[in-house]
């Protein structure tokens, strides 16, 4: 076997015939007319540039992580994985916020991320909406269409021209990124889960589903020139859309399933209602045609006000979950394979809907702050590392579930996929209770090319320890390349059992493995039990590491790169290079006899060579450093990076020498404020279907209010009769308000997990003045709008002031004014977008923003002073930063403990906080869960100063201040990523029109 190709696959052992025969590929050849050739498919999987390839990928969004700088090493962390793909989605809400104006700049430009994906060889999945959910205020829509009569999502002709200007600015942008123009774009989705929600579907409400609106979103998209194949993702597996389906079918037809679902309170416990069992089945029904495509599969799960936090969602979705059913998943031959999210990032600028607070960290496998310590990124690190290289599998059908005929015992189920055109079989086992944590043991009667075996053949029996599944294999086919380094592994004290033909050799044991050897037939097998150390069997030039799961989890398996147009996208004809190392590997290069590696490191690390396309390596570099090298007793080259974090100085936020500006920020409730060019609440109509419950409208949507804060003021002069006034206000789940009458407190609601609406009274605590001019002043905080249902028009559902009353007057004895943000739709921050900032005085002003004019300003801090009495303060402070290059410190900032008004008693009160002026945070004292709110460098200037502020809004009259604040390094991580620019943050100007 000469050693002209490298390949490796982490399997899960048992029994593997390698064959190591030479096959030429398959010409593939088109069935149907595309309208490129770059990208096709058959029943089987996706073919690019004429190669089979799995298209394992994960859902990153760009608008989650608004520092592009730091794009590159996610996509670098998600092909460290062994994933080839991602989804994204792209907001539209977010790029048209004011309504013919689509801004696509700064980090709004998808520039940099096609780039990152491109330098990290990762092929892209582009989901451009117009709707996209994603947990996103109103799905992603901009807030202005909440004021279109038609219903949204439906062909209603002011919808669809609605959504004309986005998608020909957005179809463009990604068109000119498709493969077919050198880019990393090789599909499409249009519109999102269109055909079905969960209760609702086709099938039940047809009329609420509109054939053509898909097709006119296609259109669109088609004539901005996207030519890569379109895909649908279809929620409830009913062929929706699939191809020969009718008008709006798409290419590539795809379900999404969430089968863990969202109790991440229980995280240990899955229900198993939607746990999936006949896909195969479903697939071969629906869209026979096209490769089994799954564009969302669970992989984090989401939290909410009052939650339990996103930490628990990692646990409900976790490693041994990504075991059970990710090879669920396989069992049923997916070869387009999506999981949501991979990494989730931050709702940051109140871009979140109201069932979400700012952390959208999703549990994913890359933590929020870009860490990837959660051991479910290793466990899909070896899986994708196999598929990866199992070109057999890329053309596997799968057989019938749970399957009795292999397995002996009832407790294992076993799904077979058989070999079409190659002699390979998988047969995926799991407990035949999904659920099962306990212990079964097993053997397995498989088909082979000599027949019928049982394994394990040389005794023992295989087990399925705990929750997990397991992936046997067959005269498993390489696809035609020189097999040289394979990687079993599997749990520690597991029988496992390989075999391997005659004409390979005989197999040689490393010193210390208790393996056992012996001829059978026309095979050499191998029947060991794994401990944590490491044995080694030599076979020919084939060296077989049989590693325990988590010496496994420790090696990276990196692509060469290869000329263009591959270049660092994944293909079979490319080299790999195996290094066993320590928190992350993301490049390789050799140049002459040095491998050059980048990476990061947490701790001491050694690397270890465990497979490298050439013997004469003779050195090392690590991110651009030399290292000196050593071999360990299996010739393996050796070199140990030392690890001494740096010292940082920090700014300490809660001691009273630090020094904060304060300034009131609720100056409504002075007797001099004016308000004269607030908006008058004048629509005597709406276009809501919630119809309209007061004289004139007072839905924030009808005047362009749609984010942050709403301040509402209402005007009456009194007879002295009024005693109550009774109100009720939406705004979204988790909201609160204050009321307020002149200067006086009337009182607050302070939210809850659960409304999303709230009617309260507030008594007035004294007799009113005849004929005196009175105020309410109404502060509501704006969580976002609902998401959407196709039909439905949920998305509407308004934020604002719903209905009152003020006992012994009519309604229209109340004059109301409103506002928002400065601006409203013709939002001024056009950097950081049209959610950036809410109705509070300060935002109003700009002073979120860098250096606001504070030189003036009290001294007082949001630790020591806090905020008296219910109102809103307003902190700014700055700090510098010096983080020494090449280190990556993911810092967040921290609420300790929850301090109200009184001394330790906690309190109900909320912050925003803006770092350079980004909204980063959206803090509920009285809900959480969420207390810690990372910002990424990029938005932090790590090298140089910082302007920070917070929106201190007290709830209570006893007032608020904050238990303890901190800006928290999370990790010290020496690393190899490419150190982000700062991201432009423009400062404070004076805003003429400011009130
Ligand atoms: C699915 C959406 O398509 C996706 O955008 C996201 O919202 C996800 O849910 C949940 O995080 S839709 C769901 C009904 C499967």
């Amino acid at each position: 076997m000469l050693l002209h190709w490298l390949f490796f696959a982490i399997a899960q052992a048992c029994l593997c015939f390698v064959s190591v025969t030479h096959r030429s590929r398959n010409s593939l050849i088109p069935k149907r007319q595309w309208l490129q050739d770059l990208v096709t498919w058959d029943q089987h999987s996706l073919i690019v540039r004429g190669e089979r390839v799995m298209i394992y990928s994960g859902e990153f969004h760009p608008f989650r992580l608004p520092s592009p700088g730091l794009w590159l090493d996610v996509f670098q962390k998600i092909k460290a994985l062994g994933f080839t793909g991602v989804s994204f989605y792209a907001d539209w809400g977010l790029l048209e916020g004011n309504p013919g104006h689509v801004v696509t700049d700064g980090v709004f430009s998808l520039d940099q991320f096609f780039a990152a994906a491109s330098e990290a060889g990762i092929y892209l999945i582009a989901r451009p909406g117009p709707y996209i959910n994603a947990e996103t205020a109103a799905g992603g829509m901009p807030g202005w269409t909440l004021r279109l009569n038609g219903t949204l999502r439906s062909t209603a002709p002011d919808y669809l021209n609605a959504t004309v200007h986005y998608l020909s600015v957005i179809g463009k942008i990604i068109a000119d990124a498709q493969i077919t123009n050198g880019g990393p774009v090789i599909m499409v989705q249009p519109e999102n889960e269109y055909s079905t929600w969960p209760g609702e579907s086709f099938a039940q409400f047809p009329e609420l589903f509109n054939r053509e609106l898909m097709t006119f979103t296609e259109d669109r998209l088609r004539d901005a020139g996207i030519v890569v194949p379109f895909a649908i993702n279809d929620n409830e597996n009913m062929g929706y859309f699939a191809p020969g389906s009718g008008l709006g079918a798409v290419d590539i037809y795809g379900i999404d399933a969430y089968p863990f679902r969202y109790d991440c309170g229980h995280p240990y416990v899955w229900p198993t209602y939607r746990f999936p069992t006949g896909w195969q089945t479903n697939h071969t029904t629906f869209s026979p045609s096209t490769p089994f495509t799954i564009m969302e599969f669970e992989g984090g799960s989401g939290d909410g006000w009052g939650g339990v936090g996103e930490d628990m969602c990692a646990i409900l979705v976790n490693n041994e979950g990504v075991r059970v059913l990710f090879k669920n998943n396989y069992s049923f031959g997916v070869t387009i394979f999506n999981t949501y999210m991979i990494y989730g990032g931050t709702n940051w600028g109140n871009l979140g809907y109201h069932g979400g607070y700012t952390s959208y960290d999703y549990g994913a496998s890359i933590t929020e702050d870009r860490q990837i310590w959660r051991e479910k990124y290793s466990e899909m690190k070896i899986q994708a590392n196999f598929f990866k290289v199992s070109p057999a599998y890329l053309t596997a059908t799968a057989g019938n579930v749970g399957n009795g005929s292999f397995v002996s015992t009832s407790t294992i189920a076993v799904t077979p996929l058989w070999g079409n055109g190659t002699t390979t079989n998988f047969y995926v086992a799991r407990h035949s209770d999904f659920t099962s944590t306990g212990n079964a043991s097993y053997t397995l009667t498989v088909s082979t090319s000599i027949g019928n075996v049982t394994i394990p053949q040389l005794g023992g029996t295989l087990s399925m320890i705990g929750r997990d599944s397991k992936i046997h294999a067959t005269d498993y086919d390489v696809g035609g390349i020189n097999l040289s380094v394979l990687v079993l592994y599997g749990g520690e004290s597991e029988v496992h059992e390989f075999a391997l033909p005659m004409s390979t050799g005989e197999p040689k044991l490393s010193n210390n493995s208790t393996a056992k050897v012996a001829k059978l037939g026309s095979a050499w097998v191998i029947n060991w039990q794994f401990t944590t150390s490491r044995q080694v069997v030599t076979i020919g030039d084939l060296t077989v590491y049989l590693l325990w799961r988590n010496e496994a989890y420790d090696l990276w398996v990196l692509e060469l790169p290869a000329s263009e147009p591959i270049g660092n996208f994944t293909s079979m004809s490319k080299s790999n290079v195996i290094v066993k190392a320590g928190y992350l590997l993301r490049t390789a290069i050799i140049d002459n006899n040095t491998l050059h590696l980048t990476g990061d490191i947490n701790c001491t690390t050694t690397l270890e060579l465990i497979a490298t396309p050439s013997d004469s390596l003779t050195s090392v570099t690590f991110n651009g450093s030399p290292l000196e090298t050593t071999k360990s007793s299996t010739n393996n080259l050796l070199a140990t990076i030392s690890f001494s974090p740096p010292e940082i100085q920090l700014p300490d936020l809660s001691s009273p020498y630090h020094e904060w500006k304060y300034h009131d920020s609720l100056p409504e409730l002075s007797p001099t404020y004016n308000d004269t060019i607030w908006t008058l609440c004048t629509h005597t109509s709406t276009t809501n279907p919630l119809g309209k419950r007061t004289p004139t409208s007072l839905y924030a949507s009808d005047y362009g209010f749609h984010t942050g804060s709403l301040l509402y003021r209402g005007y009456f002069t009194s007879t002295g009769t009024e005693s109550t006034f009774t109100v009720n206000i939406t705004g979204g789940v988790g909201f609160g308000h204050s009321v307020l009458l002149n200067s006086t407190f009337l009182g607050s609601w302070a939210g809850s997990g659960a409304n999303e609406t709230w009617i309260q009274n507030f008594a007035f605590p004294v007799t009113l003045e005849v004929g005196k001019n009175y105020v309410l002043t109404v502060l509501i905080d704006h969580m976002g709008q609902d998401e959407e249902a196709p039909g439905t028009d949920a998305v509407k559902y308004p934020r604002g002031i719903t209905d009152f009353s003020l006992q012994g007057r009519e309604m229209e004895d109340v004059e109301w004014k409103i506002t928002g943000n400065l601006g409203g739709e013709q939002y001024l921050d056009l950097v950081r977008g049209p959610r950036n900032e809410g109705a509070m005085f300060a935002e109003r002003m700009g002073w979120h923003l860098p250096s606001p004019p504070s030189e003036g300003w009290e001294s007082r801090s949001p630790v020591c002073d806090g905020v008296d009495g219910a109102g809103v303060g307003f902190f700014t402070t700055g700090f510098e930063l010096d983080v020494p290059s090449g280190w990556d410190v993911p810092m967040s900032f921290v609420f300790n403990g929850t301090e109200g008004g009184e001394e330790g008693t906690g309190g109900n009160y909320r912050a925003q906080l803006f770092v350079n002026g980004w909204q980063f945070g959206k803090y509920v004292n009285n809900l959480g869960p969420q207390t810690t709110f990372p910002v990424p460098e990029g938005i932090l200037n790590y090298n140089g100063k910082n302007d920070f502020s917070l929106a201190l809004w007290s709830l209570d009259a006893a007032g608020a201040k904050l238990g303890g604040f901190a800006l928290v390094p999370k990790a010290f991580i020496k690393s190899g990523y490419s150190k982000p620019a700062l991201v432009d943050s423009p400062a404070w100007v004076k805003r003429e029109n400011a009130y």
